[in-house]
């Protein structure tokens, strides 16, 4: 854990989050901002910085995110009519939280990614 990471400590249950599923190796929990009808956030409990970093140093586990956002997807019911999976990296990428995260965003038509 990296006491002074946002996500870490979501994890370790010292800021509360809305969780709506959990794996022995990442957790999803909503958006507090949400930016469609349906965000949720998918972390690896692990800290990695980014999704390349994740990737690299550990694929399996970069596979249980993906695999959890999956799950997330059918049970927000988003697979009928498609959602949207973004990993934000980087300053360019327009990353925030320095903990490796995936979005999870549906529910409604999303648009093009950008206009
Ligand atoms: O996205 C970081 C995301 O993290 C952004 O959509 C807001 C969200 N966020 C920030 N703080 C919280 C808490 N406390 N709970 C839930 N969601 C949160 P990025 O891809 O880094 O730009």
């Amino acid at each position: 854990m990296e006491i002074n990471c946002l996500f870490c400590r979501i994890v370790a249950g010292q800021i509360p989050a809305t969780v709506v599923r959990e794996t022995d190796t990442t957790l999803a929990f909503r958006d507090i901002s949400p930016q469609a009808a349906v965000h949720v956030l998918v972390i690896p409990k692990e800290h990695y910085a980014d999704v390349a970093t994740l990737t690299q140093a550990d694929p399996a586990l970069a596979g249980d995110v993906l695999g959890t956002a999956a799950v997330v997807a059918e049970t927000e019911g988003l697979l009928a009519d498609g959602f949207r999976l973004i990993f934000n990296t980087g300053q360019f990428g327009g990353q925030e939280v320095f903990h490796a995260h995936a979005h999870v965003l549906g529910g409604e038509p999303l648009g093009p990614m950008r206009s």
